[in-house]
């Protein structure tokens, strides 16, 4: 059998850092690829590196030839937050790349797709309790609308052309060892750093904003998973609804605050309010545990502690 090789499109990010040590793991340093639109000098990864503009076909051709790449993950995207400041940029990078690169399957020239979508893709009609895979999708960010459209694209590619692209939802994910790149759930990660800096923590969403999220080990385990379980169990092709746990930041503040005693929240909420309102509060990923046996391994109380250990560590 031919050896799997595998390239990391904004292998840099909060995601692709960790991914690329998983992936590592499972096929060898020398089999992942990990590129972004950093120079070689720039980037700290140990094992083959390319640098990449996602908005250029040839380029992300070029490098698929090179390394006879199988698989992608293309992680490279304009967060919710950036994505509002800069709204056709958001759309254009989030919109071309992932043509690209379904287009670069659709011609044969590699076997398995994997990009993430996101809970952005839902909306203000959406039921926010237990959100089904299947619903009203009205999202109301650029960010949004371009994972939604995206999604689209990847059934189409997968019906018409049968292209095996692979997705999950995300939600918040958290993580310490690389900055999140500026999304709304990004207080998530911030509230710990400046817990463990100065007891307290100004968050820029409201006490009572509840979202969906997970911890960055928990979507590492899933997106590989899904992306090496048998093609017939992943049944959705737009992409699947997963999630660890839900919050607040007056229930995450409390969290912390039973390991930190004495720390302290106060709120002034921003433009990210909207956005995250707009957003589900809780996941059904039912489909992902039946589909693919999805479990996470972390509670609420397991990622605070971990998080905080990791995070002392660092600092
Ligand atoms: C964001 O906040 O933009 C992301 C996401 C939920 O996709 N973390």
């Amino acid at each position: 059998m031919a050896d799997t090789n595998v390239l990391i499109l904004g292998g840099c990010g909060q995601v692709g850092t960790e991914l690329a040590t998983g992936l590592k793991t499972l096929y060898g340093n020398d089999h992942v690829i990990v590129s972004d639109l950093k120079p070689a000098s720039e980037a700290m990864v140990d094992g083959p590196y390319e640098t990449i503009d996602v908005m250029d076909k040839d380029a992300i051709f070029s490098v698929i030839k090179k390394h006879k790449i199988t698989q992608v993950y293309h992680l490279a995207a304009l967060l919710s937050a950036t994505a509002e400041k800069n709204p056709m940029f958001g759309w254009q990078l989030n919109m071309d790349s992932l043509l690209h690169v379904l287009n670069i399957a659709k011609e044969n020239h590699i076997s398995k797709v994997y990009w993430p979508s996101s809970i952005a893709v839902f909306g203000p009609g959406t039921p926010k309790k237990n959100t089904p895979q299947d619903t009203v999708m009205d999202p109301n960010t650029v960010y949004g609308i371009s994972k939604l459209a995206g999604e689209r694209w990847c059934e189409y590619y997968h019906e018409k052309f049968g292209v095996d692209v692979r997705s999950i939802r995300y939600p918040g994910l958290i993580s310490y060892k690389t900055e999140p790149g500026g999304g709304t759930t990004d207080y998530a990660i911030h509230i710990f750093y400046d817990a463990l800096k100065k007891n307290s923590y100004e968050c820029f969403l409201s006490a009572d904003t509840e979202l969906p999220m997970l911890y960055m080990p928990d979507a590492i385990k899933a997106s590989i998973e899904l992306m090496e379980a048998p093609a017939e169990k992943v049944k959705i092709r737009s992409s699947y609804n997963l999630a660890g746990f839900s919050f607040t930041p007056a229930g995450l503040a409390k969290e912390i605050e039973k390991q930190l005693p004495g720390f302290s929240i106060t709120y002034k909420p921003d433009f990210r309010q909207a956005i995250a309102e707009s957003w589900p509060g809780s996941i059904d990923d039912s489909r992902a545990r039946a589909d693919w046996q999805w479990n996470p391994d972390y509670s609420l109380e397991q990622m605070v502690k971990d998080m905080l250990l990791n995070i002392k560590k660092k600092l």
